[in-house]
């Protein structure tokens, strides 16, 4: 029967009617609800991106509920509690999965990914598919879409006259707080710093009160988490072009009909689209908003960095858990 507007009218007060006189209907079918857990604010691009994109998009089937600032789960720990059942979705780092799989450490390396289209031709490529097997095979998430956090540099709490960053030298003695992970332990050892781990949400107390002496993160994350009002320089490194990815439970993706999962994926894939263009364009116009706040940014000797910190690597245990051919493909992809 074709609903015309008539007959949807009569329909529409008919039901009007029907409810007005009786216990309300149940809820339509019963939606699932999509945690989230994230370290981040909600002001970051990423959580912008997935309350503003993600969420509307499934709202059909799925309410989207994020959890900020690592109030649900702590940093570090999202992935088990997908596995466990105790979480839906996260903001998943590589260097998380190192921690379950060795070889996810090649997508932590510095000065490996070039660029945020870089990472997005490595994600889509076959290349990646193996290691996004192993992740829904073995720890029971789906890794859906790859997110851009940003090319991180070296802020430190000490004026430039003090401490003046032009090469891997330069680091030596400075207590670098990295995140909690083997991975990031390495990057920050591979700057030539001194990194001690902790979690992103106590990083501002620890520079306000000096027992750390900087952080590296991507400039956006320094005015979002306000690092601005704690550092005074920040020495554009730019060692890791830094990336997350939308974790997804699969055993939620597997109750999902095939037109749902599309919807997910690509629900997912366009959020960490909108997200990768407002950080892009933030990176842009906060070196002006940060240099009128006070701080000295500069750029220091990229070169010296960059055959260092490649060295460590290449020399590292890290390295010897890549699969072959990878490293290589993924710098045909950044050409
Ligand atoms: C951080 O703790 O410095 C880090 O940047 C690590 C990232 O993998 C990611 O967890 C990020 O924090 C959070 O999303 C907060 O921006």
């Amino acid at each position: 029967m074709k609903l015309t507007r008539r007959k949807f009218n009569l329909s529409a007060a008919a039901l009007t009617c029907m409810i007005s006189a009786a216990p309300l209907f149940a809820q339509a079918e019963d939606k699932v609800t999509l945690r989230l857990s994230t370290p981040a604010s909600e002001t970051d691009q990423r959580s912008v991106a997935l309350a503003g994109v993600f969420g509307p998009a499934v709202s059909g089937f799925a309410n989207y509920e994020p959890h900020y600032n690592a109030s649900l789960i702590a940093q570090g720990s999202e992935l088990e509690a997908i596995a466990n059942g105790d979480l839906e979705m996260s903001i998943a780092s590589a260097q998380e999965l190192a921690t379950f799989f060795p070889e996810f450490s090649i997508f932590t390396a510095g000065y490996v990914h070039q660029s945020a289209e870089h990472q997005v031709a490595v994600f889509n490529d076959a290349v990646m598919d193996p290691f996004k097997k192993k992740v829904e095979d073995e720890l029971g998430v789906k890794l859906l879409a790859v997110m851009y956090l940003g090319k991180r540099h070296v802020n430190l709490r000490f004026p430039r006259s003090e401490r003046d960053v032009k090469t891997p030298a330069d680091l030596a003695g400075v207590n670098l707080r990295m995140p909690g992970s083997d991975a990031w332990q390495f990057l920050g050892r591979a700057l030539g710093a001194n990194p001690t781990p902790m979690a992103f949400t106590e990083v501002y107390t620890a520079l306000q009160t000096g027992s750390v002496d900087g952080q590296d993160n991507p400039l956006p994350t320094v005015v979002d988490a306000k690092f601005y009002e704690v550092t005074k320089q920040i020495a554009l490194t730019q060692h890791l072009v830094d990336l997350n990815y939308v974790a997804f439970s699969k055993a939620v993706w597997d109750k999902l009909s095939e037109e749902q999962q599309a919807t997910v994926l690509k629900a997912a894939t366009d959020a960490a689209e909108a997200g990768r263009q407002a950080q892009l364009k933030k990176e842009e116009d906060l070196v002006a908003f940060l240099k009128e706040k006070g701080l000295d940014l500069y750029e220091p000797d990229l070169a010296a960095f960059r055959s260092h910190v490649q060295a460590e690597y290449l020399a590292s245990d890290l390295a010897a858990a890549w699969p072959e051919g990878v490293l290589d493909r993924i710098n045909e992809l950044g050409e």
